[in-house]
């Protein structure tokens, strides 16, 4: 690769190798020689990011409002925010000869990631991560571009898949009636919620989008470190990052797991998260972000089975896919982990319920 010197790396080159199995860009991870800093190097999926410098000024201003607030708590902020690398002509990303974009960002060592939470401690210290950083971002005013218009929005969702539907490019349609209405059978339930966000019921917020568990890194005691892969924040509500952080923190299996009986909701994570996010976040939000807080998991769960559906009818455009059943097996796989929330639905609004009262004492 002929990127690198593009960037304001400090030292001398070592090894650039591809990192991690993202489903949407390409990343990799420079190192260096000697002391000098590592670094992460992405190509950004301008097919999904149609505004690579909007989205690079939103992660810019976003990190820099965290390190503030970091600095002034006496913390690191070289550790517990993101650090945009920018380039030689001082933008925060490079378009190549390819009209591909890139950007870069200091590599935190050190830490740990997870696929999923494997004690209700660790699920605590991520509740508590993903709390904080919509604390510390509660008073930011500037505002952010919408990069990603629609991104959790049920309403458009419901729009692009009656589309894709109608549209059946691939002709895989016929072979899904079943789980069509898996989606069909909750669409009302699910407009229902995103209804509140549209009236101002709920509250829109600098909120992250995407706190799947392995967007977070902890330190090798177990203590959440920071946020990471800020493509996608923007102005929505609390809600997404709970819901997504339920998604990803309690599935007892993997995302595309086979076996479904891999597949349930691990309680006492929920328990542990719940708890650890609640001290970070009672103080600011309001009923209406509390009451939906249960219902946000199902919501999120239930938006990935639909979003892997209907990139499995539409020929697999938008996730990056193992091979033509893969967008298939997840969706049996998060449809798993929904009806496992369905199952334990009053038992999860017990919880938070129940937190909420202790903590308001
Ligand atoms: C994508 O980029 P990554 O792999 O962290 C996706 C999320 C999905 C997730 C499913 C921009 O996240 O919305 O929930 O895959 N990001 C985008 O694993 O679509
Ligand atoms: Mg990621």
């Amino acid at each position: 690769m002929n990127v690198e010197k593009h960037f304001l790396f400090e030292g001398k080159i070592k090894e650039t190798r591809s990192l991690g199995e993202g489903l949407i860009n390409d990343t990799f991870f420079v190192e260096t020689e000697g002391d000098s800093p590592n670094y992460i190097l992405q190509r950004k999926n301008k097919n999904i990011f149609k505004d690579v410098p909007a989205m690079m000024d939103n992660i810019q201003k976003v990190t820099q409002h965290l390190k503030k607030k970091i600095i002034a708590a006496g913390g690191d902020p070289l550790r517990e925010a993101m650090t945009v690398i920018p380039t030689v002509d001082n933008k925060l990303y490079y378009k190549d000869e390819e009209g591909e974009f890139w950007a870069a960002c200091l590599f935190i060592d050190n830490t740990i990631t997870y696929e999923s939470a494997d004690s209700p401690e660790l699920a605590a210290q991520g509740g508590k991560g993903i709390g904080k950083f919509q604390s510390m971002l509660s008073d930011m005013k500037e505002p952010l571009a919408d990069i990603l218009p629609g991104f959790h929005n049920m309403r458009f969702r419901f729009k692009q898949w009656d589309e894709v539907l109608v549209k059946d490019p691939v002709g895989r349609k016929s072979g899904v009636q079943k789980e069509i209405g898996w989606i069909e059978s909750r669409r009302e339930e699910m407009l229902a919620l995103w209804a509140k966000a549209e009236s101002g019921e709920i509250p829109t917020r600098v909120t992250h989008n995407d706190t799947k568990i392995n967007n977070i890194l902890f330190d090798k005691q177990g203590n959440v470190l920071c946020v990471i892969d800020l493509d996608t924040v923007l102005s929505s509500i609390v809600l997404n990052d709970y819901g997504d952080a339920m998604r990803t923190f309690t599935n007892a299996g993997k995302e595309d797991d086979e076996n479904l009986d891999n597949i349930f909701v691990k309680m006492d994570i929920f328990k542990g998260y719940t708890q650890g996010y609640l001290s970070e976040t009672i103080s600011f939000l309001t009923q209406s972000e509390i009451e939906n807080l249960a219902f946000s998991a199902k919501y999120i769960t239930f938006e990935q089975v639909l979003r892997f559906l209907m990139d499995y009818i539409d020929g697999d455009n938008y996730y990056r896919v193992k091979n033509e059943k893969h967008n298939l097996v997840r969706t049996h796989a998060q449809y798993k982990l929904l009806q496992s929330m369905e199952e334990n639905y009053d038992q999860m609004c017990k919880i938070v319920h129940d937190f909420v009262q202790e903590m308001k004492k």
